[in-house]
């Protein structure tokens, strides 16, 4: 648990339903008013880096990419998370630094670390599910796909077996949920693994 506040971040593969589930829980807890950010972005420097890593056609090493999500995560900590924790406030994240093991570290080969300057979250949800399926979601929805959801099926793979060993690694922090099932089902899984934390908080 951090000193203050509650972190909850939300982590899984494409398509698997993050936004859904971070806008759902977000309107369970707006009595509470938490602090909903998404990754990358949420800063002027981090909405930036989004158009540039993702959006903007360059050839990006793997390295200077790790770099690029970092930087961005840096001052999303520092102007948004960090202070909000201190208030004792709830933070929601769309994806956070296990974005980064996952994606440069595992798919991308990159070797990843957590600084110790990022808070951890309390609770990181991970949205499971074939792979295939949240690619299809996206087409289905007519989303554009950007530089990292034109990459190789056996890419997403990689990622998905890099989320799977990240949560075997800390059973503890990560709640595995099945992201296959309804909107509604899979909120009302997060809702019960939150109520005994959101109560306390
Ligand atoms: N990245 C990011 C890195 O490589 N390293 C990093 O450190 C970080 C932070 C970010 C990209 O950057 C990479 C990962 C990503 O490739 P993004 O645009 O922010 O890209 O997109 P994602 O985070 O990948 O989110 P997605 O847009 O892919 O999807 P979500 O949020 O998982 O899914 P969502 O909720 O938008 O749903 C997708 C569609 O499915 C439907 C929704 O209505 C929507 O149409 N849906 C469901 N349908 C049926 N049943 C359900 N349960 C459903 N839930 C949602």
């Amino acid at each position: 648990m951090s000193a203050r506040g509650l972190f909850i971040t939300f982590e899984g593969t494409e398509g698997s339903g993050k936004t859904t589930q971070v806008e759902m829980l977000g309107e369970w807890l707006s009595a509470r008013d938490p602090v909903v950010v998404r990754e990358p972005g949420g800063t002027e420097l981090g909405e930036r880096i989004r158009e540039v890593v993702l959006y903007a056609g360059l050839d990006i090493d793997a390295e200077a990419e790790m770099y690029l999500f970092m930087a961005a995560r840096r001052q999303l900590i520092a102007d948004v998370i960090a202070p909000a924790l201190a208030a004792g406030q709830i933070v929601i994240a769309d994806r956070y630094h296990d974005s980064t093991l996952a994606y440069q570290g595992g798919a991308r080969g990159v070797p990843a670390i957590w600084p110790p300057t990022f808070p951890r979250p309390d609770v990181t949800f991970l949205l499971e599910g074939p792979v295939e399926k949240g690619l299809e979601r996206h087409v289905a929805a007519g989303k554009a796909p950007d530089r990292m959801e034109q990459e190789s099926l056996d890419f997403h793979r990689k990622v998905a077996a890099a989320y799977d060993r990240l949560a075997v690694a800390e059973p503890s922090r990560f709640v595995r949920l099945d992201a296959t099932g309804s909107r509604d089902k899979v909120h009302l899984s997060v809702r019960d693994h939150l109520t005994p934390l959101v109560e306390k908080a």
